[in-house]
């Protein structure tokens, strides 16, 4: 950091602004210098406060970019292009989503209350959309309603939108074309107040929750189904997502934000938190009460605040146990382990796909778009193969860093009534924590990643000893500044 551009390339790069530009490259000279003179006028300001609390700290939206802009005069210009994506939502599992700039969800926008804002979305899509800009007091022609307030943008067409925002809190963007949105269409819009909230935040985190209907073998979601096997927070179901990482004292902000079919419950375990805003914006601290669940409903938005006093790997997630699971889907136990038995109903009529006929016919109607099969199809016997119990732990011939081990069963567990129930579904045959190995899951304890799966991940209450170890982990490993603790340092939020 020897001049004043080296230090705000590191800083940049420090908030994964560089990481997450991918087809702006030609805006990043032009961003650079603008954020510059944002800067500036930050130190000037830091200065004049004596404690540096004023500013807000910036969102962190793990696995997920953030979206540069450039200053055009007054104006905050972002770009986003609607486009298909590929997303690892787990090692080994990509998927054929539709998002924004490379991402589902979209990267997250930072602005201040205040700021005049534009933005240009070109449609790379293969068919129209809409950009619907979710709570926002925009003019009505601004508001990217298709067909009352303007027309659709067309497959490789563009419509630039432009608003001051004189509002704060939790916000987002999403496709108002229904099943796009279905194929992940959204991202976060943070409006942050001029001045931080009191009691300040140490660290703000982002969480978009989605949920995806994909078959075994097929990449592409069925947006028209009512049952979902796949959950994520920011995109990556557990193991896969990035823990959140607080030092022990700190005070934390999680904003939840909910676009899908489902409502999620959402449960953090060993702390009390209280709602401090939702969709609308900030809510009055007369309303907060304690709690450790939010029911985050579709379309919603809930602001959490909590001070992490109890160190620890605490578990954040959704409650509804079939969003704690990876790949569900109930027709794979009688295909896979009824031997030599009539299949009866496939897994795509199950999960409402149609190989022929319509959405109406006697075939279709009772099924098509209902579910996984369970309920809609002919009644079957359901066997499960036998199990073995006891055998050791070993590594997967065919995954490498997959871990498999017989599930620890009792001798007579086939005899018993319901089973197996979690066997196949977590516990050690599941785990991997060699393939989602990254620095904010150091020091787990072994074999964890086999318990965590869906819309879960990990808030870390860590000792500062530890807490220092896991920053530098992550600089080596990606070159990035640490994640600051004390935010005084300029950042690009206002
Ligand atoms: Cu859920």
């Amino acid at each position: 950091m020897s001049s004043r551009r080296g230090f705000l390339q590191n800083f940049l790069a420090g908030v994964g602004i560089f990481a997450s530009v991918r087809p702006l490259s030609a805006q990043e000279t032009s961003m650079a210098h603008g954020r510059e003179g944002i800067l500036t006028k930050r130190k000037r300001e830091t200065a004049a406060s004596e404690d540096g609390g004023n500013i807000p700290v910036p969102v962190l939206t793990p696995d997920v970019p953030e979206l540069p802009f450039r200053m055009d005069g007054n104006v905050k210009e972002f770009h986003l292009i609607a486009e298909p994506v590929k997303q690892e939502i787990v090692p080994g599992r990509v998927v054929d989503l539709w998002g924004y700039n490379g991402s589902a969800p979209g990267p997250t926008i930072q602005i201040s209350k205040g700021d005049r804002v534009r933005v240009i979305v070109d449609n790379h899509l293969p068919e129209a959309t809409s950009m619907h800009w979710h709570g926002f007091e925009v003019s009505n022609e601004m508001d990217g309603s298709p067909g009352s307030s303007q027309d659709p943008i067309a497959p490789g067409g563009r419509f630039v939108y432009e608003f001051t925002l004189n509002q704060e809190g939790t916000y987002f963007y999403h496709s108002h074309m229904a099943m796009q949105e279905m194929m992940g269409m959204i991202g976060a819009f943070v409006m942050h107040p001029k001045k931080s909230y009191k009691p300040r935040v140490d660290k703000d985190f982002v969480i978009i929750m989605q949920e995806y209907a994909i078959l075994p073998n097929i990449n592409v979601p069925n947006s028209m189904n009512m049952e979902f096997n796949w959950l994520t927070f920011n995109g990556k179901s557990g193991p896969a997502t990035t823990p959140l990482i607080l030092r022990h004292g700190e005070r934390a902000r999680i904003r939840l934000i909910n676009l899908g079919m489902d409502h999620h419950p959402i449960h953090l375990h060993g702390h009390q938190f209280v709602v401090t805003g939702t969709e609308g914006g900030r809510q009055p601290e007369s309303t907060w009460g304690p709690g450790n669940t939010v029911l985050v409903g579709v379309a919603q938005s809930r602001d959490v605040e909590f001070v992490a006093n109890n160190p620890g790997d605490w578990m954040l997630h959704c409650h509804l146990p079939h969003h704690m699971m990876n790949q569900m889907s109930s027709n794979v136990g009688p295909i896979s382990r009824r031997m030599g038995m009539t299949m009866g109903e496939g897994m795509e009529q199950g999960m409402g796909m149609l190989r022929g006929g319509n959405a109406t016919a006697d075939e279709n109607g009772p099924s098509l778009g209902r579910g996984m099969g369970v309920g809609s199809t002919a009644e079957q016997a359901m066997s499960n193969s036998p199990l073995s119990a006891g055998s050791l732990m070993q590594q997967h011939e065919d995954m490498p860093g997959m871990q498999m081990a017989a599930p620890d069963v009792s001798t007579n567990a086939n005899s018993v009534p319901g089973f197996p129930q979690d066997a196949f579904m977590e516990g050690p045959m599941m785990a991997m924590d060699q393939m989602v190995d990254k620095p904010e899951n150091y020091g787990l304890r072994p074999g964890w990643s086999g318990f965590m799966a869906g819309m879960m991940t990990f808030v870390r209450v860590l000792p500062p000893d530890k807490y220092d170890q896991i920053m530098e982990l992550r600089q080596k490993a990606t070159g990035q500044k640490p994640m600051p603790s004390i935010p005084r340092m300029e950042h690009n939020n206002e």
